[in-house]
């Protein structure tokens, strides 16, 4: 008799800086999603393809919960709410801090409260970065999250070392409908290769830069061409835009000589290569576009939904 087969949505939904993205990387077994120690690396949704023989998990990479004080804030929170509808199963995400209080309780109530509370899909609770805890802590942090916000069920991971993840996707298993594959085999994301590229740029500036820099920062990719399909011994061309609010940013992310913006370019090539498994020739311009994050009509061509009602 053939198994059961489950295929749906598992949204990573928690604060900036949590590990969702490195949780859904450690999922895949592919760096697919970008990730740096700042927080709100993450500003769209990144879908990441699980299979197995038993399932296909379509998991659903979120932007961390903030407080929104800006259009893009606004917009990369209305990217969690949809999310959020769009799943099966919620992976509430709470780190551990390693600090005195061990993981961030304010956080962990806002999110059940504000987030979760009329949820009516099974939310499991996963206490990540357990590595900087010890093990009876992290039990003990999973019965208060058991017993205060009533989970479908909780676990601790460290999403770093890799540990955990199989409890984990056991969890996800029965939450999720019976179904078959939406995907073919082997589709590691549904979002195309310029995303992916724009991507690593963006990671390399979160990298590179301090302070206001990489928050001020938006990359587009104005060009995309493939030469190879015609010419295997040609390389592909990439020409992208690094947006920034302030001639002053710009002066910054050029640096003396454009030394800066040349580390910038190389570090990035490299990776982009190791991505699409071929050399490419890539082109960086900076541009500067007063207060884009407040403007509605740029966030939306940069690929974000800022039209109508923000949460
Ligand atoms: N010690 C430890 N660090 C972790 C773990 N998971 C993630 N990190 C680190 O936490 C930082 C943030 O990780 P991300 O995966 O970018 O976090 P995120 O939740 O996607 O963050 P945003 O995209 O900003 O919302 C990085 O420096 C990771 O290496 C973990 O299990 N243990
Ligand atoms: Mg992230």
């Amino acid at each position: 008799m053939e198994r059961d087969f489950f295929c749906g949505h598992a949204a990573l939904v928690g604060p900036p800086n949590a590990g969702k993205s490195t949780l859904l990387n450690n999922l895949l077994e592919h760096k697919l999603s970008i990730v740096t120690p700042k927080p709100q690396t993450t500003r769209k949704k990144i879908t990441g393809i699980y299979h197995d023989d038993r399932s296909q998990i379509i998991f659903l990479d979120t932007p961390g919960i903030m407080n929104p004080f800006r259009e893009l804030h606004r917009s990369m929170l209305k990217t969690v709410c949809q999310t959020l509808n769009e799943a099966d199963v919620i992976i509430a995400l709470i780190p551990a801090s390693g600090k005195t209080d061990n993981y961030d309780r304010e956080f962990a109530g806002t999110l059940f409260k504000e987030w979760l509370h009329d949820i009516q899909k099974p939310v499991i609770a996963v206490l990540n970065k357990a590595d900087l805890l010890k093990k009876e802590t992290s039990d003990d942090i999973l019965e208060q999250i058991r017993n205060r916000w009533k989970p479908h069920t909780a676990l601790a991971v460290s999403a770093l070392e890799g540990k955990g993840t199989d409890m984990l996707l056991k969890a996800i298993l029965p939450c999720l409908p019976l179904d078959a594959p939406l995907y073919p085999e082997g589709i590691l994301s549904t979002a195309p290769e310029r995303f992916f590229v724009s991507e690593i740029i963006r990671e390399k500036v979160f990298l590179f830069y301090a302070e206001e820099i990489p928050y001020a920062t938006e990359v587009v990719i104005d060009e995309f061409r493939e030469q190879h399909l015609d010419d295997p011994s040609k390389k592909d061309v990439i020409r992208s835009s690094i947006i920034v609010e302030r001639e002053s940013q710009k002066h910054i992310l050029i640096g003396k000589k454009g030394s800066a913006l040349k580390k910038l370019g190389t570090a990035a090539r490299k990776d982009i290569e190791k991505l699409l498994d071929r050399p490419v020739f890539l082109e960086l311009f900076v541009k500067v576009r007063p207060d884009w994050r407040k403007k509605k009509a740029l966030l939306k061509s940069y690929g974000y939904d800022a039209g109508g009602k923000s949460p």
